[in-house]
């Protein structure tokens, strides 16, 4: 906190860190004394900070203190990219912990708090080390300021004992006579927003240490995490008689149709997040604050020259040779030429076009910053799924990735099969019934204390909403004729069988609408083998406690009960958001199961002490990618012609059920 560079708290333990003297800025020094009272004064620990030769901070200091800060702003990042190497580059914790001292009320928090959490991920030294999850120390980017205000009154009121939550309403951000209104609970979802926001963290754009950014498959999981979160809206929106997202990037001139009015106020820059209008434009950006100027046109000469490279399936490097994207590496090629990061191939050329896209619709608004306006939420990673432009912008994105993936030959049953293997039958059992899913909404209470500057101190509790269901068991039948022991990597997606006119959907379209539910590998003993497996194991997502809660140190609260570890494993897809809503009468939908052939799928390696419970998404710390097969296998690719429906595309390995997901409008409360 700006005020308290020198407070911590530990279960019931209070600490204070005895800073050295030069460590106080200039307009606190005369006030240090007076500091350590107001925030030692019940301190039963005192931690001396080591008096270590300060790194130069003249780059990072650049960025005012109280401003925002986003990792699309080029500037922000080359300024995040060198706090990231003081942190990473200290000899050991102790001077790590001296360098925050004297960086914390200097830097700017949401950089500070980026840059030291990009930080201890990566340290040898401090993995598996908790950290407070964004929402408690930056609660603002995730919740409608009300809360605060009322979090204020509440602490004012009852300065001790347990304190009622604040309830926070669902769908407040705009009425009901917006149609994207509907699909508010999905893009305004706190999980969701986190899980994004902590992907980013995982795969940072800038670092003189290469290894961080360069990370096995990152521009392949960029593409395909982005892929499963556009398929995953679509059917939200299915659900919601909504039609199919509209990509938003082929015409850059044209009006934006979507409004967004954020409701999210910046603590730090005392600002309101400014919202975009129906109709806007990007226009050309004169930034000089933020250090940005570029053109619209320069967008749209690095779409074309994208768009190019994808054409030839080949891309010009700097030293002037061409160089062919293959088969099985070119979409991670591409997924680092179009972020694009410091391992994009080429930048000069193909320049930075995703990024960039954020930047330019966030700054629709002020783009010459006559008005002094920051940038929307378009321009930050834990604020961006808000808006329903993000959609639009990376459903282009994808569109981009999949016109290379349709250059592709399609799989041959050589690659799809695997022989002497039989899937006869999956099915879903759970308490809704056979093949049928349950849905509704459940309340759950999250801890703010953290991130509200405040006294007396203690604890806030927010209520919140979102969507639930049922969970529930896969029973998936499989006949193993080959006569010995066999390997299989079970794949499970989830697809709608008709569009947003209820026509049903050709494979060809259905297959980019496949959700992936869960993968994981699998003995199978010669003959008859039955599988279940329960859908709190998926790949994909990771628990509530683990998206919300670091691992509590106040006993009683929330996150004490399951120890969560907020590091590499707090990425994955929130647990509660694994199914979409679906509908009252029941939404139907297809399972669909694949044993492929680990010998073909599985990548040796050693996962102790590795977070692997959402790794679909996510990857594997310090690991490669756990599958061998493209992302996205068996989907990724286009088909023949002949396969117009799911059905002709199935090999004996594979199963498909007819599901529904059942939406009751009623609200539980977590835990009951
Ligand atoms: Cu995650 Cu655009 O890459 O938001």
């Amino acid at each position: 906190r700006p005020t308290e560079p020198c407070f911590m708290q530990k279960g019931e333990e209070k600490a204070i860190f005895e800073v050295p003297d030069h460590f106080y800025p200039d307009k606190y020094k005369s006030l240090s004394s007076t500091l350590v009272n107001r925030f030692g004064s019940d301190a039963q620990r005192t931690i001396p900070v080591r008096n270590i030769a300060l790194p130069n901070l003249d780059l990072p200091m650049q960025l005012p203190y109280n401003e925002q800060f986003s990792l699309f702003v080029p500037k922000h990042r080359q300024m995040a990219g060198k706090l990231i190497d003081i942190f990473i580059g200290m000899r050991d914790v102790e001077d790590l912990l001296s360098v925050c001292a004297y960086c914390q009320p200097r830097i700017n928090p949401y950089m500070f708090n980026y840059c030291l959490s990009v930080a201890i991920l990566h340290r040898p030294d401090t993995k598996g080390l908790n950290i407070p999850t964004i929402t408690e120390t930056f609660p603002d980017k995730f919740m409608d300021p009300k809360v605060f205000r009322r979090a204020r009154e509440v602490s004012t009121v009852v300065t001790s004992g347990p304190r009622m939550p604040i309830v926070i309403p669902l769908n407040y951000t705009a009425s009901d006579e917006e149609p994207e209104q509907r699909v508010a609970y999905f893009r305004e979802d706190i999980g969701i927003n986190l899980h994004h926001w902590h992907w980013h963290l995982v795969y940072p754009f800038e670092s003189a240490e290469r290894s961080i950014v360069a990370k096995d498959r990152r521009g392949e999981l960029l593409y395909y995490m982005h892929q499963q979160i556009i398929a995953r809206y679509n059917i939200e929106r299915f659900c919601n008689n909504l039609s199919r997202v509209v990509p938003y990037g082929a015409n850059f001139r044209e009006p934006i149709t979507e409004a967004y009015f954020p409701k999210l106020d910046s603590q730090v820059a005392s600002r309101a997040w400014p919202p975009r209008f129906k109709g806007s434009v990007i226009q050309d950006l004169d930034r000089p604050v933020d250090q940005i100027r570029s053109d619209v046109s320069e967008m749209e000469t690095w779409r074309e020259r994208i768009l190019q490279a994808i054409e030839r399936k080949s891309i010009l490097l700097p030293n002037g040779r061409q160089m062919p994207l293959d088969d099985e590496t070119g979409i991670d090629v591409l997924g680092n030429l179009m972020e694009s990061s410091i391992i994009s191939p080429n930048r000069p050329y193909y320049g930075d076009l995703h990024n960039m896209g954020h930047i330019f619709m966030s700054y629709a608004h002020d783009p010459d910053h006559r008005n002094l306006e920051q940038f929307g939420v378009m321009g930050d990673p834990a604020t961006t799924m808000r808006d329903p432009l993000f959609y639009r912008w990376h459903g282009f994105v994808d569109d981009v990735f999949v016109l290379y993936k349709n250059k592709l030959p399609p799989y041959g049953k050589d690659k799809l099969e695997f022989p002497g293997i039989r899937v006869s039958s999956i099915a879903v059992d759970g308490k809704a019934g056979r093949n049928t899913f349950a849905t509704q909404w459940e309340q759950s209470t999250l801890e703010l204390g953290r991130g509200l500057d405040f006294t007396p101190r203690g604890s806030v509790l927010a209520r919140f909403t979102h969507l639930q269901h049922d969970e529930f068991d896969y029973v998936i039948e499989v006949e193993n004729t080959t006569g010995k022991n066999a390997m299989g990597t079970v794949r499970i997606f989830l697809a709608p069988t008709t569009d947003e006119k209820g026509t049903p959907l050709p494979f060809n379209e259905q297959r980019r609408l496949m959700i992936e539910l869960d993968k994981f590998s699998q003995g199978l003993r010669p003959g008859k083998n039955t599988i279940r497996r329960r859908s709190v194991d998926s790949s994909v997502t990771v628990p509530f406690e683990r998206t919300f809660q670091r691992q509590s140190d106040r006993p009683g609260e929330p996150g004490s009960a399951e120890a969560a570890e907020f590091d590499f494993c707090g990425c994955g897809w929130p647990h509660h958001m694994l199914l979409p809503k679906g509908t009252k009468n029941g939404y139907p939908m297809i399972l669909f199961v694949m044993v492929s052939n680990w010998a073909d799928d599985g990548v040796k390696q050693d996962l102790v002490g590795s977070c692997n419970d959402a790794a679909s998404y996510c990857g594997l710390r310090d690991r490669l990618y756990p599958d061998r097969r493209a992302m996205g296998f068996p989907f990724d690719r286009p088909v023949p012609p002949a396969v117009k429906r799911v059905t002709d595309f199935l090999t004996p390995n594979m199963a498909i059920a007819d599901c529904k997901i059942r939406f009751t409008n009623a609200t539980r409360l977590r835990g009951q």
